[in-house]
């Protein structure tokens, strides 16, 4: 597996691939873990269990398959709809991982409509794929649809029992899911997950009356994961959430109408016990929530320590662009801490519309008393309904160099511009079509703080660049570097 280091941008991470690319055609080999050489099977709605499992007598059930599956072997499910669960037996070796796979160029549904699932505790996790305490598998392209038995089944559901003993070293990968009663794809109890360029939808969908448990995509009790390239939509809970968990990556991620916060970071511990910690969340793009784009939180107790949204697009929500939250508290004097939290060189727009009678809602907000050393910077606040930047003040809060545009709300309420701000419109090259790059004008454009900025934006392009053309490289305020164009020039450019 290719584990690629924090902030490495978009244009990095092609280079990195093409790089591969170069050295397997020069007969270089690959790090181990993804490819050695093992049995190929096929599975096909036209097969029979009883055949060997070859291109031309494929099994019938991927069942079948996953009962037999040795570390390097790899199925190929062929096109068609298979109505089963799915429960691997086996795990791979650390050289030789098990694959599940979809035939190229084809579509192959695991689908729960009509299935009886066996006897689980109705509120227990399930999943229509479920993945219980194994290693080194690696699921590919397919898409599971309609796991809806009980509460708490996912689509695709990864699993250990505990901390000490998780599923680890797990890739799901391109694949899709659709009506799902709880999250599209769980992982609980994970360590070294990639949940990278899936698709879910119609997520948290039990009944018509009653939205499931967990959120659309889910990373709980977790550590050592990537979440990233996924597409979130049309969702009834928080679209992306980790929990309770460590050592993360969410990147690259698009989210939009969900009916709660589209990223959510929560330590979900235990008060005094374990939080989450050590979690970037850059080159997202979340728009369209029933809540907020982004939010920090310690729902339950524990600490949330050292995470740092950066890059990120968070537009047209309808509350809060990035909010850290003082939520939840349910009873009584549980302590709610945050501490060590970077927002830095992220673009907000336009949040805090609503469909209510009493809009409210801004660019970023600090809710709670309990956030310690947070730094608010290099943001563009843009046109956000009641505020731009909104903050509980604290000694040990930073806000500094952003852009701030639009409405800025009641300093009564906490509505601030911070230390050295800019003042005035980003000019975005098209916001009504979400397009938040800058025009060579735009204020933004080398006015940003270097101190924590990171090394690339949003479009992997590195940072700083030298925009206004005075000879000086310097940050750009918001999520993306823009280069120094003639204006002709720039304009064919920015619409690649
Ligand atoms: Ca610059
Ligand atoms: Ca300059």
């Amino acid at each position: 597996m290719l584990h690629l280091g924090e902030g490495v941008g978009r244009g990095v991470r092609w280079i990195l691939i093409l790089g591969a690319g170069l050295l397997m055609a020069a007969g270089f080999r690959l790090p181990p873990g993804a490819a050695a050489a093992g049995n190929i099977y096929y599975v096909s709605t036209s097969g029979k269990d009883a055949w060997p499992g070859t291109l031309a007598q494929p099994w019938r059930t991927i069942q079948h398959a996953a009962n037999r599956l040795q570390p390097g072997d790899t199925v190929y499910v062929r096109q068609g709809t298979y109505h089963e669960q799915v429960k691997p037996v086996y795990s791979g070796t650390a050289d030789a991982d098990i694959t599940y796979r979809v035939y190229t160029g084809e579509v192959a549904t695991l689908d729960g409509t009509g299935f009886q699932p066996p006897a689980y505790d109705p509120d227990a996790l399930s999943g229509l794929f479920e993945v219980d305490s194994l290693s080194y598998l690696r699921v590919s392209g397919l898409h599971i649809a309609n796991a809806q038995w009980y509460t708490n089944t996912a689509g695709l559901l990864v699993q250990g029992s505990d901390v000490l003993h998780p599923s680890s070293y797990i890739t799901i990968e391109g694949v899709s899911t659709y009506n799902t009663a709880s999250s599209g794809i769980g992982i609980w109890f994970g360590d070294h997950v990639q949940v990278g360029d899936n698709r879910i939808e119609q997520a948290g969908n039990y009944r018509p009356s009653q939205a499931g448990y967990q959120e659309c995509l889910t990373v709980s009790e977790s550590q050592d994961f990537a979440v990233y390239g996924n597409t979130v939509l049309n969702c009834r809970k928080e679209g992306i959430c980790a929990k309770q968990s460590h050592h993360g990556q969410v990147y690259g991620n698009r989210v939009w109408n969900t009916d709660a916060v589209g990223i959510y970071i929560d330590a979900e511990g235990t008060p005094g016990g374990d939080g989450g910690s050590d979690i970037a969340v850059f080159d997202n793009v979340v728009h369209d929530t029933a809540t907020n784009g982004i939010a920090l939180a310690t729902e339950t107790g524990g600490l949330l320590d050292d995470v740092r949204v950066y890059n990120n697009v968070s537009y047209h929500n309808q509350l809060v662009g990035v909010q850290l939250s003082n939520c939840c508290d349910f009873s009584g004097p549980i302590a709610h801490p945050l501490h060590n939290i970077v927002v830095i060189n992220n673009t907000l727009y336009a949040n805090g519309w609503t469909t209510s009678t009493s809009p409210w809602g801004g660019g970023i907000s600090i809710d709670s008393p309990e956030v310690e050393t947070a730094t608010v910077r290099n943001n563009i606040v843009s046109q956000n309904y009641t505020f731009q930047i909104a903050v509980v003040p604290t000694p040990t809060l930073t806000i500094d160099y952003n852009l701030v545009d639009g409405n800025f709300g009641d300093p009564g309420e906490g509505a601030t511009v911070g230390a050295n701000p800019i003042i005035g419109s980003p000019l975005f090259y098209n916001a009504g079509g979400a397009d938040f790059h800058l025009l060579p004008a735009s204020p933004a454009i080398d006015a940003a703080s270097p101190d924590l900025a990171p090394s690339a934006d949003f479009d992997g392009r590195a940072r700083p660049l030298d925009g206004n053309n005075d000879g000086t490289a310097a940050f750009d305020i918001g999520a993306y570097e823009m280069p120094y164009f003639s204006y002709h020039a720039y304009v064919p450019l920015c619409r690649r």
